[in-house]
């Protein structure tokens, strides 16, 4: 059975190879595992950092060929936003006047496509592209995309078991900042506990000043008494803020029997559903975007 497929790419120094991390890391691509093989002789150390997208493909071609200088096409959806981190990321680079380093800009292809190339490193290239018509190749549907860039956020937290909501915290940050989200367009609220989340999440969805809310918090049964009564309240709670303001609501709020299977949720061993949670909030704010983008008559 066929599993996956890998392009490797060795590079020059373990510079480049620092830069290139950063680069693709930068542009919100989800880290693989990687390896670091100690030296078996002198200088013989090796490592590798493998980065997954969703879906990967071999492609021959018989007939002509996009005229680019690399084999390295990332297909990707708003590429507007995609060049735009791309393009922050190269000017923070101390070699990105000395031409050894660049960005083209983004031009139409004869495949109807928009495309440009990137040169993070000096030889090493790569092209991003999306297709003009995005449902080529899809079920005909509307879906969200998972690019923050030019959005809101606000995060509900509870400080009630804080050594687990810090970590969703955390989690849900990094979502959010490496989908292209700034800093300054998140505000966090702190609330005691997770019974306070619905009417804080309310209060911030009024507002309008989100594109959606994501409510972090962490309940244990063993150690909470009427821990199916709050539960209760605060999903209905926070569910009827999403129904009522129309504003999408992530839900983020653990519930877990031991503090250790919290402890596995907020990043140990079954990722951390912080992040989770703020990947799902990206997804309906573009979802909703898009709905309220597209014209009355496409809709049919
Ligand atoms: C009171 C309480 C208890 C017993 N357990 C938890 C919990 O496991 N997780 C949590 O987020 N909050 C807990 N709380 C606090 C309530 O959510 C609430 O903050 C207080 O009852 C004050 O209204």
């Amino acid at each position: 059975m066929i599993k996956g497929i890998t392009f490797i790419r060795p590079v020059g120094s373990p510079a480049d190879f620092n830069e290139l991390v950063s680069f693709f890391a930068a542009l919100g691509f989800e880290p693989g595992r990687g390896w670091d093989e100690p030296p078996q002789q002198p200088g013989a150390a090796s490592r590798g950092r493998p980065f997954l997208a969703p879906l990967g493909n071999l492609e021959f071609v018989d007939g002509a060929l996009p005229t680019l200088n690399t084999d390295l096409l990332v297909e990707v959806t708003a590429i507007d936003a995609v060049h735009h981190v791309a393009r922050e990321w190269l000017a923070k680079r101390s070699g990105a006047d000395t031409g050894k380093v660049g960005i083209t800009s983004i031009e139409e292809t004869h495949w109807k496509s928009r495309l440009f190339t990137v040169q993070p490193i000096a030889g090493f290239f790569v092209a991003f592209w999306e297709h003009q018509e995005a449902l080529r190749g899809k079920a005909v549907a509307l879906e969200g995309d998972l690019s923050a860039h030019e959005m809101s956020f606000a995060i509900v937290v509870a400080r009630w078991n804080a050594v687990i909501t810090d970590r969703l915290l955390q989690g849900a940050l990094d979502a959010l900042l490496r989908s292209g989200a700034r800093r300054e367009h998140i505000e966090i609220a702190r609330v005691p506990g997770s019974w306070e989340i619905p009417g804080a999440a309310r209060k911030l969805a009024e507002s309008r000043r989100f594109d959606a809310i994501i409510t972090l918090g962490c309940l244990i049964r063993g150690e909470t008494a009427h821990y199916e009564a709050i539960y209760n309240e605060v999903a209905r709670g926070i569910g009827q803020s999403q129904q009522d303001t129309g504003v999408p609501h992530a839900f983020g709020v653990l519930t877990c029997e031991t503090l250790e299977q919290a402890l596995d949720r907020a990043g140990l061993k079954s990722g951390n559903k912080g992040f989770e949670a703020a990947a799902a909030a990206i997804e309906m704010a573009s979802l909703h975007r898009k709905i309220d983008a597209k014209p009355a008559e496409q809709r049919a």
